[in-house]
This record gives C-alpha cells, sequence and structure tokens, in this order.
C-alpha cells in the first residue's frame, strides 16, 4: 500500500489542527491511502503540539517540537527528514489549502509526475478575498521568479506552499536544500533533478482561524532568496552578463550614430534610428554567443527576431518612463529610472524567446 507523509509546518494553529486532520483523515482513507501527518511546531505558545499529541491518539499523526532555527522552511526540511513515505505532501495547516485535494496531488504523483504543484495560477485556480495588495505582491512575486529564473517558465505558481512530491526526489537534494530559503518549493524546482511536473488548480481559501504570519519582511526575502537560487543555477551570471553587453551597447549607440551622421547627414533622427538597430545588432551577436551560450536551442531566426522584439519593445519603455518621471523626478533620475526598466523588460522578453 502506497504511504503518504504530510508535512505540515505549524505556528499558533491549534484551532486549525483537528479540523486539518479530519479532513485529510476522510479524503485520503476514501482514496484508499495510508498516511501520517509530520506536524512540524516551533514551540507555538497556544500549544498547537499539545493539540497534535491529543490527536495522535486517534489518527496517524507524528508531533514534532522543533529544537534549531525557527521558520517555515526549516521546517518542513526537518519533516522531509522525518517522512517515511512513498509520496510526500507539504501544506499550511491553516486549510487555505484544500485538505480534499492531497487525494489529487498524489495520484499524479503515482501517474509518473515527479513534481505536483497546488497551484492558484493555472486555469480554474483562484485566490478568495484577497485584498488588491496581496494580490499584487503575489503576482510580482511570480513575475520576479520569471525575470530570475527563466527556466521555470512553463511553471505558473512556482512560489505555491501546497505541492507533492517523490520521495526519491527530495531524498536526492535534501543535502542541498537551503532551509533558509523563503520557499521550499522554488528551491526544490531550482535544485532537484526532476522531469515532469503538474500542476492542478486551487482554490486558495481565507484562513479560518488565526492570522497569517507573513509580511513585508517576506518581500525582502522573497528577492534574496530568488536571487540566491540564480546564483546557484548560472542565471544570476546571465542577468550580469546581459547588462555588461547592454552597457556596451551604449557605446556602439554613440559611437555609430556620430558616424553614420557623418555619412549621411541630413536630420538626425535618420541616423539615431540606424545607430539603435546598429547596437541592437551587436547586443544580438553578443548574448547569443555569450550570455545565452548554454540557451541556443531555438533556431537562428527565431532568437534574431525575439532578440530584436525584446529590445524594441525594451527600449519604448525606457524612452517612455524617462520622459513620463521627466518632470517628476528631474531628468537624470528619470533616465535611470528608465533605463532600469528597459533593462528588466528586454531581459524578460529575451529569455522568453529563449527558454
Ligand atoms: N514551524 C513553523 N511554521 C510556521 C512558521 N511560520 C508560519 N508557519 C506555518 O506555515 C504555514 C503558512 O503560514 P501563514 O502564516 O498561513 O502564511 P500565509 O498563508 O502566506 O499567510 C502555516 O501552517 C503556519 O502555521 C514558523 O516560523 N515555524
Ligand atoms: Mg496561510
Amino acid at each position: 500500500m502506497v504511504l503518504v507523509s504530510i508535512v505540515v509546518p505549524t505556528y499558533n494553529e491549534a484551532d486549525n489542527l483537528p479540523l486539518l486532520v479530519e479532513r485529510l483523515d476522510r479524503g485520503l482513507r476514501d482514496a484508499g491511502y495510508e498516511y501520517e501527518v509530520l506536524v512540524m511546531d516551533d514551540k507555538s505558545p497556544d500549544g498547537t503540539y499539545e493539540v497534535a499529541k491529543k490527536l495522535a491518539g486517534k489518527y496517524p499523526v507524528r508531533p514534532f517540537l522543533r529544537e534549531g532555527p525557527k521558520g517555515l522552511s526549516p521546517a518542513v526540511v526537518d519533516g522531509f527528514r522525518e517522512a517515511r513515505g512513498d509520496v510526500i505532501v507539504v501544506m499550511d495547516a491553516d486549510l487555505q489549502h484544500p485538505p480534499e485535494l492531497v487525494p489529487e496531488l498524489v495520484g499524479k504523483v503515482l501517474e509518473g509526475y515527479d513534481i505536483v504543484i497546488g497551484s492558484r495560477y493555472v486555469e480554474g485556480g483562484r485566490i478568495e478575498n484577497w485584498k488588491w495588495y496581496r494580490r499584487l505582491v503575489s503576482l510580482g512575486a511570480v513575475l520576479f521568479v520569471r525575470v530570475f529564473l527563466p527556466r521555470l517558465k512553463g511553471i505558473k505558481d512556482p512560489v505555491s506552499g501546497f505541492f507533492a512530491v517523490r520521495r526519491e526526489v527530495v531524498e536526492e537534494c535534501l543535502d542541498r536544500l537551503n532551509p533558509l530559503g523563503f520557499k521550499i518549493l522554488l528551491e526544490l524546482l531550482v535544485k532537484a533533478k526532476y522531469e515532469r511536473v503538474a500542476e492542478v488548480p486551487i482554490v486558495f481559501r481565507e484562513r479560518v482561524h488565526g492570522k497569517s504570519k507573513l509580511g513585508a519582511k517576506t518581500i525582502l526575502e522573497m528577492v534574496i532568496h530568488t536571487l540566491k537560487l540564480a546564483r546557484y543555477s548560472g542565471d544570476l551570471l546571465r542577468a550580469v552578463k546581459f547588462a555588461v553587453v547592454g552597457a556596451s551597447g551604449v557605446f556602439v549607440y554613440l559611437g555609430s550614430a556620430k558616424l553614420l551622421y557623418g555619412l549621411i547627414g541630413g536630420p538626425w533622427i535618420v541616423s539615431l534610428l540606424l545607430a539603435f538597430e546598429v547596437s541592437v545588432l551587436s547586443n544580438f551577436v553578443l548574448n547569443d554567443l555569450w550570455t545565452y551560450r548554454d540557451a541556443r536551442g531555438k533556431g537562428f531566426w527565431r532568437r534574431f527576431f525575439g532578440f530584436h522584439k525584446a529590445s524594441y519593445v525594451g527600449g519604448v519603455v525606457q524612452i517612455a518612463v524617462h520622459d513620463l518621471l521627466m518632470g517628476v523626478v528631474g531628468w537624470v533620475l528619470a533616465g535611470l529610472i528608465g533605463v532600469g526598466l528597459g533593462y528588466l523588460v528586454r531581459y524578460f522578453l529575451t529569455n522568453w524567446e529563449y527558454f
């Protein structure tokens, strides 16, 4: 019989835990799975651990009172070490992740997927009753991940806290996981060896009891964690190379503008536009040979035109932002913000073409 380990990090979830376990039990038993719930508690003052111990009398619950660094991710990594199941599921205790979906996630792993994500951002998935800024932060996080970890392009919700994974996948990379990372799924997606990923839509519900522990600090943690993973995967170096090439393009642009104007005269704008194209060509050659050396799987013309599209869209964004902000923050700062945003847009779109 298949054994499923459900790893649940908890901090002050005494009121939610009995409901969670009851709902898990019903779903998993109906589906014919054996299971264990690993409650990874960080000495919650509300007595979550005691509640878990009581539940252990009636259900296959294994409560742990953690030592060592507190936090959601380290708690999950500890859970990975303790888990005995063939399939390991990670979920929150607060019932925002529907327990009834666990059998479906597990079923997909048994079908042959290595990682199955409970996803808020595939069709059919959604988030109930989130304030607009919560949504914005979450979407911003996904976008940030997309820019700096382009290999995750196909994954709609790489920062979900609800997923199932084949035991061997976790085992193989356990020692490489950084438990201080902000999102353990992201950590797995970058560091683990896997082939097939599936996303199952979930409706992310409002918390029943207690309150969220995640605040503004999390945004910064997310940014740092993503950049660390990008350094690990080599994508941070790619972003730096892209910036270096972009900077070289400025000189190519200025030099060829002067040269072209000397050659053809007439209105400056003609020389400027031609010079822009010359710099795009030179950036393309450098990026294609250097920045994206390891990512030239697509045909030449696809890369060539893709890069052009990215460059021109980025150029328009850069100039538009510069123009719009000039009156607000001054000419130079507006220009710098324009350059920064233009860079991000170009890099994002170029990644999109290459990956
Ligand atoms: N062990 C442990 N669990 C935590 C910690 N912080 C949050 N959790 C648990 O992680 C899950 C997600 O936290 P939550 O505050 O709901 O985050 P949100 O859903 O993003 O608002 C819940 O089950 C929390 O109880 C922590 O420091 N240690
Ligand atoms: Mg929550």
